[in-house]
């Protein structure tokens, strides 16, 4: 608490030195405390130096997600309201259930520096190497019935491709439904799990796993990461926090109804429509025309028969 004190003490004063005598006042404890608190952050990444006149100045903060760094001015409206950083847990989708389940509200952010237990769909693993990527969840309690929920996984993808074609400048594009694809590669996966009954939902939880600064050689094949396509590494913090603030505006507009226009950007930046594809469908293989991205988010795919099919889930791949 302290430490966050600091910190915001800090921010406030950007550039500016501030006396020992200062904290010392404003937090009500000693000049040794206070050094011992500026010494403790200090280890943990942030710069800070001291000047025996001046007092301590801040210069930089650690690329670190942690709460006080991601929602420092973070300017979203429900998502991010409340953020809960741990170094590291099994799933982060596995606590934002738990919270959901005790009546968290909506737009809680769960994430963390690693997972020991990163899960993908049907049971697959999310490989999140220590530090270097992103992973985390996100409770969202949209008023929509359950067989709606791929629409959610489809503005989440929207979300973070948009983010990383405004910010980095990447050409990304979704594989329906949830992948984002850089180069032919996989540079995120997001995992949408429910809660609810046949015909009412509680609460859904939409897990995204990004690699940002991660080596290919960690990844498995086929994965990329944002520095391997860019050349360089880029800010983990504020490549998060444009995410969520893309992903608050995009949810904005579900809540207001206006799926067409959703659906309007995303089949823009399909890497599926138009395309021979081939999905294992409830262990089907189904292949044909990806020909729409339907109003509940399904995949429409004209069969070599003629006739369409309605995919709900499956992995997609594409033919020629
Ligand atoms: C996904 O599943 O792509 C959803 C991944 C969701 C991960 C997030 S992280 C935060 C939250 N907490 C969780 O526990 N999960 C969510 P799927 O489409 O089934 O793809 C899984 C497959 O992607 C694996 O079988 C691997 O082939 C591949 N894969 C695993 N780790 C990867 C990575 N870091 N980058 C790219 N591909 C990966």
């Amino acid at each position: 608490m302290i430490d966050d004190k600091i910190l915001n003490f800090f921010k406030n004063c950007r550039d500016s030195y501030i006396s020992g005598e200062e904290f010392s006042e404003r937090l009500g404890i000693s000049r040794t405390a206070v050094w011992k608190h500026i010494e403790k952050l200090r280890s943990e990444g942030y710069e800070i130096i001291a000047s025996p006149h001046l007092g301590y100045k801040l210069l930089s903060v650690p690329d670190r997600l942690t709460e006080l760094e991601l929602k420092w001015q973070l300017k979203a409206e429900i998502i991010g309201k409340k953020i809960y950083s741990y170094e590291e847990v099994g799933s982060t989708n596995d606590l934002a259930r738990q919270l959901g389940i005790s009546g968290e509200k909506e737009g809680s952010v769960i994430i963390a520096e690693h997972q020991a237990k990163g899960r993908g769909r049907l049971g697959r693993k999310w490989v999140s190497p220590r530090g270097k990527g992103a992973c985390f969840s996100v409770i969202l309690r949209p008023d929509i019935l359950p067989r709606e929920v791929s629409l959610v996984t489809l503005f989440s993808a929207l979300s973070v491709v948009k983010t990383i074609r405004e910010m980095i400048n990447l050409p990304a594009f979704i594989r329906w439904p949830n992948d984002i694809m850089v180069n032919a590669r996989k540079l995120c996966g997001i995992l949408t799990e429910l809660d609810g009954e046949t015909d009412k939902i509680n609460f859904v939880v939409v897990g995204i796993g990004i690699n940002i600064n991660t080596k290919r050689e960690l990844l498995p094949p086929g994965a990329t990461s944002v520095s391997a396509e860019k050349g360089s590494e880029v800010s983990r913090l504020e490549f998060v926090k444009a995410i969520l603030i893309n992903l608050d505006r995009y949810y904005r507009i579900f809540k207001r109804g206006k799926v067409e226009e959703i659906l309007g950007e995303y089949k823009k930046l399909s890497t599926v429509l138009d395309r021979r594809v081939q999905i294992n469908y409830h262990n089907r293989l189904i292949s044909g025309h990806a020909v729409d991205v339907d109003k509940e988010g399904a995949l429409i795919v004209r069969l070599d028969s003629g006739f369409n099919e309605r995919v709900l889930a499956g992995d997609v791949v594409l033919l020629r």
